[in-house]
């Protein structure tokens, strides 16, 4: 079942691209490690923003699966800046997945993070050091898109 959806989904980040052949060159800074490639233009979106123009790229909200991959991606931020990753807890409290509700592999919490401040951190960011911190979904941080390559 699981497998079928991630195939579902790798269907449908497919089409969307082949579609859209022209929306991942909106994108100005890339950063890659094995297959999976991040971008951004340095847009400041909230985090259902974020979601939408990266599924409209054909991509997803960047969401790093391994140590490395959360390398690639901190290349991208700014120093005094904060990105948008895919992981929430909207759903449960306390259990974070990433924005196509899939589980999360690794994580990388600043210390006291997550902290669910005000009952109502259900996002998360990360910022240049490459930690997270738990937010708030309607703030406005610079998106990144997560591609795979096939
Ligand atoms: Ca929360
Ligand atoms: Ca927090």
């Amino acid at each position: 079942m699981k497998i079928i959806t991630k195939l579902e989904e790798q269907i449908q980040a497919l089409k969307l691209s082949i579609s859209n052949p022209d929306k991942r060159f909106q994108f100005t800074h890339w950063s890659k490690h094995g297959q999976k490639k991040f971008a951004t233009k340095d847009d400041e979106l909230n985090f259902e923003g974020g979601v939408k123009l990266c599924q409209e790229a054909g991509g997803q909200i960047a969401t790093p699966a391994s140590m490395e991959e959360n390398k690639a991606l901190t290349k991208l931020i700014k120093s005094d800046g904060m990105a948008y990753l895919g992981l929430n807890d909207k759903k449960k409290e306390g259990t974070f997945e990433d924005a196509s509700g899939n589980p999360v592999k690794i994580t990388n919490w600043a210390p006291g993070e997550p902290s669910n401040d005000q009952d109502d951190e259900d996002c998360s960011a990360i910022t240049s050091d490459g930690t997270w911190s738990d937010v708030l979904c309607t703030g406005s941080y610079t998106i990144i898109c997560q591609f795979m390559e096939y």
